[in-house]
Parts: structure tokens; sequence; C-alpha cells
């Protein structure tokens, strides 16, 4: 792809995922199909969080007060709350906030559940649409304002202890659900001056879009005692004593799948996984002026099959070219073609088309299709996730000293790894000269000098431009 920003744009657009045309800045209408592709990749993270979360649905608004208690919280949101000023004509005593995020709409109520050490932990995840006005340039699903997948999780401990194990939870959880899509990530510790409002420390999940940048595309965070304190949360411990709660919150967004569509996509489109395709396969007959009714009536019996196995399988019998045809489910990034004319049927066989390499394979209509369609599946989802993790790998370069930071940046984008001594004006000193952000470090053992500040090294730190 030589300009990702416009290849982005243009199949949001011919694949029928979004409508960005609606009428204010950073608010998009999903479209059917790309509605189903949300369904497909939500679902697979609720399963995953459904094992040790319970799911609520708070409300959207937020009172200015509750809003307002937690100072560093509220500092790093207020210049992106939309607020509610009047209701009708009449101008409301207590102004209430459009959520940014739900820790000030949960925590309060947090302080009514939460009584007994018996009652702890508690781990609470919801899917809402939360509202931030962006003042940084809007990008549809990348950068939004109206965040509208948001899957926020909550959690709730008695110990220190048992916050940190969250994290670590979380970040398994995370793990997995970008595995089974295939997208690969960098896990790091961000920086102090760019953890959550309100979070002793922010774990960050960052991939590598096309054109070399990075996106947060997840991010977990220890709020330790801050929110517990500010919203008095306490819980009685078995001595009868009442002490605050630990607390973790940890979110992802349609960023998801933003980089969905641009790790996997390619000059022809999308090229999705089976388990997010709004379609798994497509049989697309070949009908010449004899032998149609054969062809077709093949083409319904493999159909047939493969619904009754459970696949998302669509027969397109419309009455246009098969090149066109190709080039659409290509287009949309359908995992498996099936190809079937009058020639193929005699010879007993179906062509299978694969959409991540374009290879074709013949497969005979003798063999158990079901068995093959699911191999060829499978090797289509580890393809794809081996390809981008090795394709990301690849773009993480080390770098000993700033000059050649400034030039492997400008001209080869990526992420570059350093040693760092981790002090806060070392660090802002780094993004500034070499116009980049640290995205953060891995406390992994590392010996050497910090490459800015030529002190001891403590981590292993990385940084990249990024969305
Ligand atoms: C929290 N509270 O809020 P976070 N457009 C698209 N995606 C976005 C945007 C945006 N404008 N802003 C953030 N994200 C915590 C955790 C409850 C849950 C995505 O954390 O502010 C980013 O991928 O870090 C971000 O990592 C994630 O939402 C969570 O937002």
């Amino acid at each position: 792809m030589t300009d990702f920003s416009e290849w982005f744009h243009n199949i949001l657009e011919e694949a029928e995922i979004i409508d960005s045309r609606y009428p204010i800045k950073g608010m998009h209408v999903w479209l059917p199909n790309g509605f189903k592709i949300r369904k497909y990749v939500l679902n697979i993270l609720k399963d995953l969080l459904d094992k040790e979360h319970e799911e609520v649905l708070f409300p959207l608004l937020v009172p200015e007060d509750e809003l307002a208690k937690e100072a560093i919280h509220v500092k790093g949101f207020e210049e992106e709350v939309y607020w509610i000023t009047h209701g009708g004509l009449t101008e409301l005593n207590k102004k209430m906030a459009l959520r940014p995020t739900s820790e000030t709409a949960m925590y309060p109520m947090f302080a009514l559940w939460v009584r007994s050490h018996t009652d702890l932990p508690m781990k609470f995840y919801q899917v809402v649409n939360t509202f931030r006005y962006e003042t940084k340039h809007t990008r549809p699903l990348i950068r939004v304002r109206e965040i509208t997948t948001f899957k926020e999780a909550h959690t709730v401990h008695s110990t220190k202890e048992g916050a940190e194990n969250q994290v670590k939870d979380a970040i398994n959880i995370y793990k997995e659900f970008f595995d089974i899509l295939g997208i690969p990530y960098l896990i790091t510790k961000r920086p102090v001056w760019d953890k959550f409002p309100g979070a002793e420390y922010t774990m960050a999940f960052d991939t590598l879009m096309p054109d070399g940048k990075t996106l947060q595309i997840a991010t977990v965070h220890n709020l330790g005692q801050t929110f517990a304190k500010t919203f008095e949360i306490t819980y009685e411990t078995p001595e009868g004593e009442h002490e605050y709660v630990y607390q973790t919150c940890y979110g992802l967004s349609d960023r998801v799948i933003a980089s969905l569509i641009g790790i996997h996509g390619d000059e022809s489109g999308l090229c999705l996984p089976n388990e997010v395709s709004p379609y798994q396969l497509v049989i697309v007959p070949i009908i010449f002026k004899k032998g149609g009714e054969e062809v077709m009536a093949a083409c319904k019996d493999i159909e047939s099959k493969l619904k009754d196995a459970g696949f998302r399988v669509h027969l397109d019998d419309r009455d246009l070219r098969a090149g066109k045809k190709f080039y659409e489910w290509e287009m949309r990034g359908v995992p498996i073609r099936i190809e079937l004319g009058p020639r193929d049927l005699s010879n007993k066989n179906a062509v299978f088309v694969r959409r991540d390499t374009m290879e074709k394979v013949n497969i005979s209509l003798e063999d158990d299709i079901v068995e093959n369609v699911n191999e060829l599946m499978s090797s289509i989802t580890f393809n794809l996730r081996k390809k981008a993790s090795e394709k990301m790998k690849g773009q993480i370069r080390e770098v000993d000293n700033l000059e050649d930071v400034k030039e492997s940046i400008e001209n080869e984008r990526g992420i570059i790894s350093f040693a760092w001594c981790g002090e806060e004006n070392c660090g802002k000193e780094i993004e500034e000269q070499a116009n980049v952000d640290i995205l953060g470090v891995q406390e992994e053992e590392i010996n050497g000098k910090c490459f800015q500040c030529g002190s001891e090294a403590k981590f292993k730190a990385f940084m990249a431009k990024t969305y």
C-alpha cells in the first residue's frame, strides 16, 4: 500500500464498513457489513471476559460533582468532556457529562456494593459508547469522538497483590484476544507522563500499522487505592476493620477493527480471519450456456453441507460476470472462495481459492468437504497471524544514539528499542529531539548506559511515531 491513509478510507467505504459522512466530526455510522465484523470481534472478547467477569450496564450520564471528585482523573479528561447543560429549555442545576469512560459513574455505586471481604474480588465489564472531545486529528475507528464499542472492565480487590495479579490476568485475556485475530502487539509499561489519569501505572498494547506508526489498541491500568479513597470504597476485614479496596480497569475500542483491517489488508482490499468474517466462504458458480443446472445443483449441495456444519457460507447466484464477483468478495476479505464450473464438475472437483495467499487448490467433490474447509481455515488463520507477527518483529530495531534514531525514524518509521535510565526529564528530551513518542518500558535486566544522558540504564524502552 503506498498511501495507507487513503487506502484505509477507501476500504471502509468500498467494503461498506462505516459511513463517515455523518454530519458530526468524529462520529460515524456502522453499516451492516461493518456491524457484522464488529459483532464477531466483540463476541470473541465477551467469551473471554465472561469466564470471570459479570456484564453490567451503567447510565451514559455522569453528574458533574461525581466527575469532579477525583482531581487527577478529571484534570486528565477536562478538555475532552461533552456536557449536557439543558433539559429542554430549562437549564439544569447540575450539569451532566457524557461519560468519557465510566470510573466516576461506576465507583460511587461500587462504594454501595462493596461491604465485606467476602464480596471481593468483584469483576465487571460493560460494552458502551463513550464520548471524548478529541482535539487531535480524528480518523474513523482510530480516533473518534463517539467511541461506539468501548469495552471497559473494572475490578475491585482486597489486596494490592490481588490488583497486581488482575493486571497480569487482563494482559493474558487481551493477548489471547489479539492472538485469535492475528494482531501482533508490543506490551510496555507507559512512562509516568503518559499513564491513565488517576492510575498508579498503565500497561499498554501497541501494534504497528502499515504506515509504520504505532496504534495503542488496549490498556490495562492499576488504579491502586486512588479512586477507593476518593469514592470511599471500603470493605470490612475478617477482623472487623475497614480498609480501602484496590482497583484495576482495562479497556479497548474499535481501534481493534482498524488494526484488523490495516494489518491483514492488501491491495485487493480486506483480508479477514474466518473467526470474524461476515461470510467465511462464498461459492461462485461458473455458468456457461450448457450444464448450468447441474453446476447450480452441485453448488447448492456444497452450500447445504457447509451450512449444516455451521459455516457462514453464501452462494452468489447473481446474474453477473464471475470475475466481477471474485473482485467483490476479495475486496470484502472473504477467507475462502469456491469456484465450480462444468469442467470442474465433470472432473468431480471444485476450486478453492484462499484469500490470504490467493492460492488455488483443487478439492475433490468426493472428499469430506467440511474437513477440507476446516483445515484450510486453520491454515489461513495461522498464516495471517504468522505473517503479521513476523512483519512487526522485523520493524523493531535497536538503535544506540539519537542521531541514528532521527534518521531511522524518518526513513523507515517502525519501532526503535533503546537503553534508557527511565527519568522523566531525559525521556522528554528524547521525545522532543527525535520527534517521537516513548511508548514505554519492559522491566527486564539491562546492562549499559542510557543512550541519551549516559547514566545507568534501567530499562529496555521503545519509541515510535504514534497515532
Ligand atoms: C480507559 N477506563 O478509559 P483508556 N477513539 C478510539 N479509541 C480510543 C479513543 C478514541 N478517541 N480513546 C481511547 N481509545 C480506562 C480503561 C475504562 C477502561 C481506546 O482507558 O483511556 C485506546 O485503545 O486508555 C485505549 O487504549 C482504550 O480505548 C482504553 O482507553
